[in-house]
């Protein structure tokens, strides 16, 4: 079967602008291939930057075992970051512009020098890295409910919204990333802690499977970009008044409000 890859572009799109949540692709078409997901992904983010956006950089979702279980997703997946989602590390977020917003912290790469290829490794990752730093991200899936399938949450840019990065970074090989710990606060209540080894086992083997997943559409990592390897721990909603703060031993810290 033929999926109408802009098509439903459009309507994740549609879905972002009127701030609604919609029905699942698969739950109307039977079954998306992840081919197909990763089109409909890059026809929405071709329409993002045709209207005036750019990239900031790219993404992993579902790197820890507490993601993929929070979402009954046994699969990382890739996205792309847009320049006009990315915040300051005490951030202020508009809760009218999403549609059901969580919060999750993050290992964000900043990328020092380019880096492509079907064979990348994470000691490569780590050579093109200018620094690493925390962050928090904010995910709004434009599915009812936040329930997805694996290639209804790829078409849907893995469920990016907006993202706050840290001031402060160590270089890549200041610190053993693996045991970098990051503390999530929600109103000052302590959610949980993960060290970076809950992603895959390595921060930097992640970005090393995302620079190997874009070397199948001949794409790579360029300089300046930054990079979510994903989130330690699962996501919390963000309310109006929610005050959600990411403390990192090596990283300072993340705060972003729900206003
Ligand atoms: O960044 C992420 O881990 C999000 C991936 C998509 C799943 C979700 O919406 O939690
Ligand atoms: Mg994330």
């Amino acid at each position: 079967m033929t999926v109408d890859l802009a098509g439903w572009a459009g309507y994740l799109q549609a879905a972002v602008d009127n701030r609604r949540e919609v029905q699942g692709i698969e739950a109307q078409i039977g079954s998306l291939s992840i081919d197909d997901a990763y089109a409909i992904q890059a026809a929405l983010i071709e329409n993002r930057l045709a209207a005036g956006d750019s990239l900031a950089g790219a993404k992993l979702g579902l790197t820890s075992k507490a993601k993929q279980e929070q979402m009954g997703v046994d699969e990382p997946a890739y996205g792309w970051v847009p320049a006009s989602t990315v915040l300051g590390d005490d951030a202020e977020v508009v809760l009218g512009e999403l549609i059901h917003p969580r919060v999750e912290p993050e290992f964000v790469f900043l990328m020092g020098q380019a880096l492509a290829g079907a064979d990348a490794t994470a000691e490569q990752v780590l050579d093109a890295t200018e620094s690493v730093v925390g962050g928090i991200e904010v995910i709004d899936s434009r599915y009812e409910a936040f329930k997805f399938t694996l290639p209804d949450v790829i078409a849907d840019n893995t469920s990016a919204a907006r993202v706050a990065i840290g001031a402060y970074g160590v270089g890549p090989r200041e610190v053993d990333l693996r045991a970098v710990t990051c503390t999530f606060t929600i109103d000052d209540e302590d959610v949980g802690s993960a060290t970076g080894e809950a992603l895959l086992g390595d921060p930097a083997e992640c970005v090393a499977m995302l620079v190997r997943h874009l070397a199948k559409y001949d794409r790579g990592l360029e300089a300046g970009w930054l990079v979510m390897a994903g989130a330690p721990l699962g996501a919390q909603p963000l309310s109006v008044g929610t005050v959600a703060t990411a403390s990192y031993s090596h990283f300072g810290s993340v705060t972003v409000r729900g206003v």
